[in-house]
């Protein structure tokens, strides 16, 4: 088994600025200049814990290269993409679109990179040269719609990626799960009325963007069906994540048989993370992982590509990030997680009736998800 692993340096160098986490910094409103939270920080040190665990070794590394302008056109807007690349030659760089989502000057260059790093990533799989991949690209992606960036995402890595294999490759029925801990709306979106694209996001009900990832959208037109949403309630821990898996993911992907299936990967419903309030640990991951890969090895022969999202706890994102590369490599003695003691003993991350009762009515949807007319009988 080859796992393929992607990720460079310039990553780390896409620049969102002195802000205080969310906010530029402004003394006379009180807040002092530190971080923005999506900084290079969670991405640098899974990359480093890859490289000390030794788990590098186990690795195909795969490299990155920028997307063209008509890979990018593939999910976006004409006018989006020349906002960025105007913004980018202003001397303290701009804006994805919503005024959270900073980049320095050429900031352009380092999305073209992320974006083109999952669909290197995404042909590698496809092409056989890997069976699975992870990219850790920043910035991130899941956010981005056709128009616009937003929630750091400066384009759509995961949504171009997907375009572009179908296109390059003739990849007809990808299914997208997005276990990001906030919804997939740029996903979404982008593959509302395709019911050749699958997007499941499991998120954390109404934190980003506040105002989507309900139930109630499920795509439109020959997509109806085709956008599930889990909106988790605050406080699900492996449990309910893992019943998510057994009764709407898994069920899912069976019913919908796909050639392909990429994943959204974002750290941020990790017990500890800033932007959140969940309860998983580093095994929650793996598992997620394993059983995705089941379903990969089911239906498309282990095709499984991810593209890195969100995370923001420096200290404990990279051994959530290292234990989902761990099981997509097969590893057979994974480093232990020194914190899954300390985060996995938490009261209250087994099943809770609450999560019980969102789930029960997202399974009802699944009934809407066929296999196409391409997928044997
Ligand atoms: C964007 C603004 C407030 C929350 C933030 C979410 C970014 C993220 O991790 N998206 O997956
Ligand atoms: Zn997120």
């Amino acid at each position: 088994m080859a796992t393929g692993y992607l990720y460079h340096e310039l990553f780390g160098w896409h620049d969102t600025g002195t802000n205080a986490g969310l906010l530029p910094a402004d003394h006379r409103a009180g807040i002092q200049p530190l971080q923005h939270f999506e900084n290079a920080e969670t991405k640098r040190r899974i990359h480093e814990l890859v490289v000390v665990s030794g788990v590098i070794d186990q690795l195909t590394r795969l490299e990155p290269r920028k997307a063209t302008d008509e890979e990018i056109l593939l999910v976006h807007t004409e006018e989006h993409l020349a906002r960025i690349a105007a913004e980018s030659e202003q001397p303290k760089g701009g804006d994805s679109g919503d005024g959270l989502s900073p980049f320095g000057p050429g900031g352009i260059e380092i999305g073209r990179l992320a974006a083109g790093g999952m669909i290197e990533a995404t042909t590698a799989v496809v092409e056989g040269r890997v069976d699975n991949a992870y990219a850790l690209i920043r910035p991130p992606g899941h956010h981005a719609e056709p128009a616009t960036g937003r929630g750091f995402c400066m384009f759509a890595n995961l949504a171009i990626a997907a375009r572009a294999i179908r296109r390059t490759h003739g990849v007809e029925r990808i299914a997208v799960i997005d276990w990001d801990v906030h919804h997939g709306n740029g996903t979404q979106k982008t593959f509302w009325e395709d019911r050749d694209t699958l997007t499941i996001s499991l998120h954390q009900d109404r934190v980003f963007p506040p105002d989507s990832g309900f139930i109630t959208e499920r795509g439109e037109g020959a997509g109806f069906g085709y956008a599930l949403n889990v909106p988790l309630p605050p406080g699900t821990g492996s449990g309910g994540y893992l019943s998510a898996f057994d009764r709407v993911v898994g069920p899912a992907i069976d019913r919908f048989r796909p050639d392909l299936i990429l994943v959204a990967s974002g750290f941020d419903a990790n017990a500890t993370d800033p932007l959140s309030r969940q309860g998983l640990t580093s095994s929650t991951y793996r598992t997620m992982t394993e059983r995705l890969l089941d379903l990969a090895a089911t239906h498309c022969d282990g095709r499984l590509a991810m593209s890195h999202e969100g995370g923001y706890n420096p200290v404990y994102v990279p051994f959530c990030g290292l234990a989902v590369i761990e099981a997509l490599a097969g590893v057979t003695e994974p480093l232990a997680d020194p914190y899954e003691p300390i985060f996995g003993a938490m009261a209250g991350l087994e099943l809770q009736p609450h999560q019980t009762a969102l789930l029960d009515q997202v399974v009802p949807l699944l009934d809407d998800i066929h296999a196409g007319a391409s997928a044997g009988a």
